[in-house]
């Protein structure tokens, strides 16, 4: 142990319990040992790479630049790894993870399929006992949840799925071994991101592809494509630049904002189609947001954007009717995710792809045979689930987190998550969230706001370290001021307008409220490093006892 066990009588077997080897895990184990804290990992995968590692269907790639989505916290890293694609595909991804669990020696602190199932704080000994389900009991100072806001894929809630008698597939929980659809008649159930990248891949194999779909999303072309190296290098030499200006921006990438920004209703119709077709040829859901954020909180503006959209699909689309079940009419533009694609309204020109409406024929049952709809039965060989996670507080609430008296996360979250800047809870002291709910996360390319949250925590150990400090908590009364903030500004925006995992409409039961903070990456990080300048201001801090 290092001088941390010093300050109190109870020594746990390490500073920090770090749950998940994802992004988040990986990089914050490495901050704690640089920082000279000892940690250990646990991840329920038999590898490292969280959303990396789980989510191997075909077409699975990232929608932020591959160049942006990665690791900044070492130059050397940086200039190392050659990204090969603008949007790099899964498996490099994973490769990139596993390079920097080898490269920065991360492996002998991480246990492999072991997933932590208990955590509780022992007020008297001031420590976190952790258990997992393959029987390691240990104790922590700290404990850092690392488990990822879309790592519970949520379970095909249709009725008849056990009657299936073909193969089925979550996408993400997909096999390691390549799955061959060749002659098959498969059925993809969802048209969120994942089976917008899966049902072009499946169409070029399959004897015939059914979608079905209930709600049509907005998305846009990705207009993927290889990395020239004499680009990869410019970038490479403005790389400290570029990732400044990522974290400074809104939504973590490096699109500065203008500095007199016109409102997108107040430029005519022609120039606004101009910029647009000019969004739309180079590619990129992102950028399209960054490009005029106020289509988030101005319904007209967001209108003539969705209408640029809508007309996109269908001069793409060559089936009028087909076309325009796929506009999307429930939600304004960005409220869903946007989508990020590679041929998708194209692949509904083959002939070899049907588009079932949900809304109009819903699902009535699985049959042995396949899938029955209000209107037709579809024979199937496979379905593939592309229908989503309990996003956010998922792998947290699956958890039993435990904190003062005894008090269980699922009882004091019953009615939504409560977080202090989605970093901590009120009542669970010692307790840290990667990207938990209320921070930017999933309103941002992860990458930077998962460094941004690792760098405040080990900055924040070493704080408690250096001032002697056993306990942080988070106030409730700061908890209810940054809530009431995170809350006033989703307000603020048409966002709440979607019925999305956002806001947790996706799951039946799940507590309606929104659970990512829209102010942007950059002013979000300004608030935490003034806070952390304050000495911990909203945070309750305890001192360790003094030995005579
Ligand atoms: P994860 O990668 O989810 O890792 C969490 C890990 O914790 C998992 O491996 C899980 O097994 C483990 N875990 C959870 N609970 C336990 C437990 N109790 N015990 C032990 N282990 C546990 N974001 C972007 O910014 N851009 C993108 O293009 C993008 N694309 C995505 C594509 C897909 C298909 C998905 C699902 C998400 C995507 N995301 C994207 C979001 C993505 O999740 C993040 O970018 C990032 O990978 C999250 O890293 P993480 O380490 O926080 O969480
Ligand atoms: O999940 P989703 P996802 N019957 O929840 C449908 C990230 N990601 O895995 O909208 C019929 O968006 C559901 O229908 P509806 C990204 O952040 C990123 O696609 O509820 N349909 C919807 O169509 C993303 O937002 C990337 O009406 C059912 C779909 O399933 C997040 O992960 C790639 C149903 C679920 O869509 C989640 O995306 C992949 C039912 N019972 C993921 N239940 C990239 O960027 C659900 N659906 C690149």
């Amino acid at each position: 142990m290092n001088d941390t066990a010093g300050l109190l009588s109870h020594r746990p077997d390490f500073d920090a319990v770090i749950v998940g080897a994802g992004f988040a895990g990986l990089y914050m184990l490495h901050r704690l040992r640089e920082a000279g804290f000892t940690a250990r990992v646990f991840e329920a995968g038999d590898g490292v790479g969280g959303t990396w590692y789980w989510n191997r269907y075909p077409g699975a790639r990232c929608d932020i630049e591959s160049v942006d989505y990665s690791y900044s916290f070492s130059p050397e890293l940086e200039q190392e790894w050659q990204w090969t694609e603008r949007y790099p595909r899964q498996p490099e991804i994973l490769a990139y993870l596993n390079h920097v669990a080898d490269r920065f020696d991360l492996r002998r602190d991480i246990r492999l399929e072991t997933r932590v199932t208990l955590a509780h704080f022992d007020e008297a000994a001031g420590l976190w006992r952790i258990e997992t389900d393959r029987g390691d009991r240990c104790t922590a100072r700290y404990c850092v949840m690392a488990t990822g806001c879309l790592s519970v894929p949520k379970a095909p809630d249709l009725p008849g799925v056990e009657r299936f008698a073909g193969a089925t597939y979550l996408t993400g929980a997909w096999p390691k071994d390549e799955v061959d659809f060749s002659g098959l008649r498969v059925g993809v159930i969802g048209t969120g991101s994942t089976a917008i990248q899966v049902i072009p891949q499946v169409a070029r194999q399959a004897k015939h592809l059914t979608v079905f779909q209930r709600t049509a999303n907005f998305s846009v072309p990705a207009r993927n494509g290889p990395l020239a190296a004499d680009e990869l290098q410019r970038i490479k030499a403005g790389y400290r630049e570029r990732r400044e200006q990522s974290r400074r921006s809104l939504f973590g990438i490096p699109v500065a904002l203008p500095d007199a920004p016109r409102r997108t209703r107040d430029i005519p119709p022609a120039e606004l189609d101009r910029q647009l077709e000019a969004l739309w040829a180079q590619g990129g859901a992102m950028s399209l947001l960054a490009a005029a954020p106020d289509i988030l909180v101005d319904a007209e503006a967001n209108a003539r954007v969705a209408e640029f959209v809508r007309r996109k699909i269908r001069a793409t689309v060559q089936d009028p009717e087909v076309a325009e079940r796929l506009c999307p009419n429930t939600h304004p533009l960005g409220t869903k995710r946007l989508c990020l694609d590679s041929e998708y309204y194209e692949t509904f020109n083959r002939a070899n792809v049907t588009l079932v409406d949900l809304r109009a024929t819903p699902i009535e049952t699985l049959t042995p045979h396949g899938v029955r709809t209000s209107a037709s039965e579809y024979p199937l060989d496979a379905i593939i689930f592309a229908t989503g996670f309990d996003a956010m507080t998922g792998a947290l609430l699956a958890i039993d987190i435990r904190g003062r008296a005894g008090r269980r996360l699922r009882d004091a979250w019953a009615d939504g998550p409560h977080t202090y800047l989605g970093l901590a809870s009120a009542g669970f002291p010692n307790l840290f969230l990667i990207t938990g709910p209320h921070s930017p996360s999933v309103f941002t390319n992860m990458v930077p706001s998962i460094e941004q949250h690792v760098d405040w925590i080990a900055d924040c150990l070493d704080y408690l370290r250096a001032h002697r400090i056993a306990r942080i908590e988070a106030s409730a009364s700061a908890q209810a001021a940054w809530e009431a903030h995170v809350a006033a500004v989703a307000d603020a925006t048409l966002m709440p307008q979607a019925d999305s995992w956002y806001l947790g409409a996706n799951v039946p039961g799940k507590p309606r409220t929104f659970m990512a903070y829209l102010g942007g990456l950059g002013p979000y990080r300004q608030r935490c490093d003034q806070v952390a300048a304050e000495g911990y201001a909203g945070f309750e801090l305890t001192p360790a006892p003094t030995t005579a």
